[in-house]
C-alpha cells in the first residue's frame, strides 16, 4: 500500500502487487472456458476509462443524461438531508462528474470530505485535481481499489473501534475523527454488473458497516423498450464496439497476445426474461490466438462469443425485492421526467 499526501489531497493504493498475475489468471480461465467470456472489471485501464467516458456522452446512451438530470433537479433536497459535515464515498467514481453537482450542493453548508474509490489511478487523480480546484474547501482521500478491495476496508473500518490503527484502516482514517455521517455513492448504474444476488449480498454487507445516520445513493437503470436497450449498448458511432474490443487489444498489450481486433464483432443482446443487456465479441471466421505471456493458444470457430458483460435492468418490484433482501430501508427515489432511470436513498433501517 502506497499513500502520497498533499494538504487537502491523499491516494491509498490498493491495487494488487502484480496486476498482470490477477489479468492473466483471469484471461487464461476464461478464455479455456466451454463458453468463453472476460470479466468487465478489465474493461478500465486508461483507454477503457476515456472510451466509457465517451459512451455517457453518446446520444443512444442515456443512462448518464437521466440520471444527471435527477440530480440536478434534487442535489439539494438530497444535501438538505444532512445536517452537518459529511463524508461522501463513492464506488467506481471514474471522471466524477456526476458527484460534482452533489458535491456542490453539500458544501454549500457545510464540510465535506470526498473518497472516491475506482480500479483506474490516472482517471483518480485527473478528477480529484479538478475537484480540488473547482471546490476549494473540499478534502479528498482517494482510493485506488476495486469495489471489493473498497468494500474490505470499509469493513475493517468497523472494526476500527476494536483498535485496528488508523494505518490499516484508510476509510476508518478517511471518514475523521469526529465520524460525521456518510453518504455512500454508487451510481451510474454500476450496480447493473452484479447479479441481483451479487448485488443484495453486496448491499448488505455495506449495510452491516453503517451506521443509522449513514445514507446510501444508488442509481439504477431501469427495464425497458428492447430497441432503446440494445441501442444504447451498440451505438451507431462504434464507440460501444471499441470499448468492447479494447478488452482484447488490453490482452495484447499486457499479456502479448496476437488478437486481430477486426475479426471480433461487438454484439449487444437484451436478455429480457433476465432483463440484462449481455455483450459479447463475436469471431468472424474460425482463427487462433496465441497469448504469449500466458503461454496459451485459443482456437476460436466462426461465430464463437466471448462473454463481456451484464448490464441488469430493474423493475420497481426488482430494486424492491434486492434492498428487502439486503436489509435496507428505501427512504426516498427520484425518477428522471422520461421514467427511464431512478435514483434510490436506502438507510440501514
Ligand atoms: C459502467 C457498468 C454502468 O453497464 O451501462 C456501458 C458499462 N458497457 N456500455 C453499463 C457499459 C457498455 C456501464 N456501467
Amino acid at each position: 500500500m502506497a499513500s502520497v499526501s498533499m494538504p487537502r489531497f491523499r491516494l491509498i493504493e490498493l491495487t494488487e502487487v502484480d496486476p498482470f498475475a490477477e489479468f492473466a489468471k483471469d484471461v487464461a480461465a476464461g478464455l479455456t472456458a466451454e463458453l468463453k467470456h472476460l470479466s468487465c472489471r478489465y474493461f478500465y485501464d486508461r483507454e477503457g476509462s476515456r472510451l466509457f467516458e465517451a459512451i455517457c456522452e453518446l446520444p443512444e446512451y442515456y443512462l448518464t443524461r437521466a440520471e444527471t438530470e435527477i440530480l440536478k433537479r434534487h442535489a439539494h433536497e438530497i444535501a438538505s438531508l444532512f445536517t452537518g459535515d459529511v463524508t461522501v464515498i463513492e464506488l467506481g467514481s471514474g471522471n466524477a462528474a456526476k458527484t460534482r453537482l452533489l458535491l456542490d450542493a453539500l458544501l454549500s453548508s457545510r464540510g465535506v470530505r470526498y473518497v472516491p474509490i475506482d480500479i483506474c489511478r490516472p482517471v483518480l487523480e485527473e478528477s480529484a485535481a479538478d475537484l480540488l480546484e473547482r471546490f476549494p474547501t473540499l478534502e479528498i482521500v482517494a482510493v485506488a481499489a476495486e469495489y471489493h478491495e473498497g468494500l474490505r476496508h470499509l469493513l475493517l473500518r468497523s472494526r476500527d473501534r476494536e483498535g485496528a490503527s488508523a494505518s490499516e484502516t484508510p476509510l476508518a482514517d478517511a471518514r475523521g475523527s469526529e465520524c460525521p455521517p456518510r453518504l455512500i455513492l454508487w451510481l451510474g448504474s454500476n450496480i447493473g454488473n452484479f447479479t441481483r444476488e451479487e448485488a443484495a449480498m453486496f448491499l448488505r454487507r455495506i449495510r452491516g458497516t453503517i451506521t443509522s445516520a449513514d445514507r446510501m445513493l444508488v442509481g439504477v437503470d431501469l427495464r425497458k423498450d428492447r430497441a432503446i436497450l440494445e441501442s444504447a449498448y451498440d451505438d451507431a458511432a462504434g464507440v460501444t464496439a471499441a470499448f468492447n474490443r479494447n478488452l482484447l487489444a488490453r490482452i495484447n498489450q499486457e499479456l502479448n497476445g496476437n488478437f486481430d481486433l477486426s475479426a471480433f464483432q461487438h454484439r449487444a443482446i437484451y436478455n429480457q426474461e433476465l432483463g440484462r443487456i449481455e455483450m459479447y465479441l463475436v469471431s468472424t471466421r474460425v482463427q487462433s490466438v496465441t497469448i504469449e505471456r500466458i503461454g496459451l493458444t485459443v482456437k476460436f470457430a466462426a461465430g464463437e462469443t466471448i462473454h463481456t458483460e451484464n448490464s441488469y435492468k430493474y423493475s420497481l418490484a426488482e430494486i424492491n425485492a434486492v434492498a428487502t433482501a439486503a436489509g435496507l430501508q428505501d427512504q426516498c427515489c427520484w425518477q428522471d421526467a422520461a421514467g427511464r432511470f431512478t435514483l434510490h436513498l436506502f438507510a440501514s433501517g
